[in-house]
């Protein structure tokens, strides 16, 4: 069994660093933040995902797994690091892993392995991060092996899919695909396929996230055809997906989390080739306006409404709060809408506001006011489902009717069962 330096404790490599040691390697677990080590350390665990507590507890307890403040020499070196996005220059900061080679580069040796698995444009595993690790005069793919090998867990079942998903290996040559295979194969249960080059491993990566994004944008724009049609929007998509070849995903209130609203920009950020895959991404950025309209028609107006909206995590079951579409429609309702503002200066009247309330089971955020289900939609005026949490299909029709001011709910994940909501007096309104 080998050393494993797993460089990032966050969602992928913290539990990258306790499988690799309940499969019998010594893994030293390194992170920047001194928070997070001291935290781990004390056996409290910064990332909440199902079962991954026991799992990192395991790995600690059975002496595989120490967690540091401190880089030193190891046969392997995995970075796991993020790589943030710059919205407005549509670029990715690439320091993490810069200031993580730079780590790596006085410790590095001869027969060493280093695994870039952070999600990264094509080319940064040759472009930025082999030029800082040669500074130590050895040569990528002769003296060390250099490697990207990307994740594509699914936060909700990281464990699960580490074990079970395919994964991609490429190495600047043959000999470093082969060192990284050798890891990967001692834990991995699905197919491990093996690329030329690290930048096709890269891209592989990138054109998954691209591919379901573009593909629920054009659920999304489905759904506003079926709208104007009158056709229920999952019926078809659902009766439409019984062909062989068919493959829609479903339309939402637009697509958070970390991934695939960036994961496609990084495609394009050295190419001028990107044209249906950047209209897709504002088609699902575009998914709050199309719900800040539909309530305002339904309304009539939006000032002085109050809107209860249900869910700030980016997807269901699951804390992560970033890039979430439901805290995107809570922004642009408190902006107002264009016409709403007109509307209410042409009466003369004061600009009412949009009162909005929030609440979230998982999200346990200081910075956010969230409120109990029972508080959010007390006087509501629409509710509306943002998240797919298991939670809110166990939410009663009655209870809730009996506590609104009005009676729309706009169900833009389709989880609320339809003929007991419309039993109850609601108006449900499904994307
Ligand atoms: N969403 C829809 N409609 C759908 C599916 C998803 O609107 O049919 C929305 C979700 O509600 C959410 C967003 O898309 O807001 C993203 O959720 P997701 O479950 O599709 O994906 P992530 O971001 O949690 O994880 C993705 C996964 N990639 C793929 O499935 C190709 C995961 O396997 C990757 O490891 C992860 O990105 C990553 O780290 O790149």
């Amino acid at each position: 069994m080998s050393s494993v330096y797993v460089h990032g404790l966050g969602y992928i490599g913290l539990p990258t660093a306790a499988m690799l040691a309940n499969y019998g390697h010594s893994v030293a677990g390194y992170d920047i933040d001194e928070k997070i080590v001291h935290e781990l350390n004390k056996g409290s665990i910064n990332v909440d995902e199902p079962g991954l507590r026991a799992f990192v507890t395991e790995a600690l307890e059975s002496g595989n797994l120490e967690v540091t403040d401190s880089v030193g020499t190891s046969k392997y070196h995995i970075i796991s690091v993020p790589t943030p996005f710059d919205d407005e220059a549509k670029k990715a900061d690439l320091s993490y892993i810069e200031a993580a080679g730079k780590a790596i580069q006085p410790h590095l040796r001869p027969g060493d392995s280093v695994i870039l698995e952070s999600t990264v444009p094509p080319g940064t595993t040759i472009n930025t991060l082999q030029p800082i690790l040669e500074r130590s005069g050895l040569s990528a793919g002769q003296d060390f092996a250099l490697i990207h090998c990307p994740e594509t867990v699914l936060p909700g079942n990281i464990i699960t899919e580490l074990r079970e998903n395919d994964r991609i290996i490429g190495g600047v040559n043959g000999v470093s695909t082969e060192a990284a295979v050798r890891l990967y194969d001692s834990f991995v249960e699905g197919e491990i396929h093996t690329t030329a080059d690290a930048t096709t491993a890269e891209f592989v990566k990138l054109i998954q996230n691209t591919y379901r994004d573009t593909n629920i944008a054009l659920a999304n724009e489905l759904a506003k055809l079926a709208q104007d049609y009158g056709v229920d929007s999952r019926e078809a998509i659902q009766l439409a997906n019984r062909h062989p070849r068919v493959e829609i995903h479903q339309p939402g209130p637009g697509v958070g989390g970390h991934c695939l609203p960036i994961d496609p920009w990084f495609l394009g950020q050295d190419s001028d080739s990107l044209e249906l895959i950047s209209v897709a991404r504002k088609i699902n950025d575009g998914m709050v306006d199309y719900i800040v309209n539909l309530v305002e028609s339904e309304l009539g107006t939006l000032a002085g409404k109050q809107i209860a909206i249900l869910g700030v995590a980016y997807k269901g079951n699951v804390d992560d709060i970033r890039k979430s579409p439901g805290l995107a429609l809570a922004r642009r309702f408190q902006s107002g809408t264009e016409e709403a503002i007109a509307a209410v200066s042409k009466d003369g009247g004061e600009s009412e506001d949009v009162h909005v309330r929030l609440n979230d089971p998982h999200v346990d955020d200081q910075t956010l006011n969230l409120y109990s289900i029972e508080e959010a939609t007390e006087n509501a005026d629409v509710i509306i489902i943002a998240t797919d949490h298991k939670k809110y299909t166990q939410i009663n029709p009655e209870e809730i009717a009996s506590r609104m001011a009005d009676d729309l709910v706009i169900d833009s994940k389709a989880i609320l069962n339809q003929a007991e909501w419309n039993d109850a007096g609601l108006d449900l309104v499904r994307i």
